[in-house]
């Protein structure tokens, strides 16, 4: 029977899902009014073209959601994956994915939590850590910040050098145990695990040492540059785990 619900996992999302996931789940945890204003006019100027190209529920995802900005993205494997870090650095290098998974990997078990509220509790995840991506290509004296590029040729983020030297930061190529597929950024996406999720971009291509941070894609839409979780976009509580 149909119950009109579109909420079933698996269907093709449209705008109320998206309107759903997003858009009260952001206007709801996020408390500054400019953002909140910023947010309605980008939902309702643009919510039947879907302004994020796919976002809804992951099937069997486990409570993770599936997010992309940008309506299709390229897949990469083992044979034309290619990590690139460059900028303020003496040592710029190219990296394929038997490269990464040559190095030491860290793994990290901590909880995945979106900006929009949605948490997925003790998630693990291994990888590279980016520090040692950052020692490896020698930063130079001038560069205090990291600037991240995605193969989907849209999403950026970027991280003060502090922040990017972090132990808890991973250029990440497993979740859950398995290789990190597609749909959540693979082959290899960063994890930057005390800040919210959407500083972890999916499908990461470039590593550029930069003067100053720049802001990320949903940074330049308002959210906070410092995504500390329960110290950022106008949260001041730790979220109950
Ligand atoms: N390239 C890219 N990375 C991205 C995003 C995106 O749209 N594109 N969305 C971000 C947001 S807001 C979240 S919550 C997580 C979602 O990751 P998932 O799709 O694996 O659940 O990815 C982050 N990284
Ligand atoms: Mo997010």
């Amino acid at each position: 029977m149909n119950t009109g619900q579109p909420e079933e996992e698996g269907r093709p999302i449209g705008r109320r899902v998206f309107l759903g996931t997003l858009g009260l789940g952001a206007l709801g945890v996020i408390s500054a009014p400019t953002l909140q204003r910023g947010l309605e006019s980008f939902l309702g100027g643009a919510a039947d073209k879907d302004p994020t190209g796919l976002t809804g529920l992951l099937p069997n995802g486990g409570g993770f959601r599936y997010y992309s900005v940008a309506s299709s993205v390229p897949r990469k494997n083992a044979e034309n994956y290619r990590l690139t870090v460059d900028g303020l650095v003496d040592r710029p290098a190219s990296y394929t994915l038997a490269d990464l998974r040559s190095m030491p990997q860290t793994r990290l078990v901590r909880d995945v939590q979106c900006v929009t509220g949605w948490r997925v509790p003790d998630t693990p995840f291994e990888g590279v850590r980016l520090s040692r991506l950052l020692d490896a290509a020698g930063v130079r004296a001038k560069g205090t910040a990291v600037r991240f590029t995605c193969f989907d040729g849209t999403y950026s983020e970027s991280l003060t050098l502090a922040q990017a030297r972090r132990a808890d930061v991973l250029v990440a190529l497993r979740m859950r145990d398995e290789d990190l597929g597609h749909a959540h950024g693979g082959p290899v996406r960063l994890y930057v695990a005390p800040m919210y999720f959407y500083k972890s971009a999916k499908w990461l291509s470039g590593i550029t040492v930069t003067e100053d941070v720049r802001p990320g894609y949903w940074e330049e839409r308002g959210y906070d540059v410092d995504a500390w979780v329960g110290r950022s976009n106008g949260r001041d509580d730790e979220p109950t785990s």
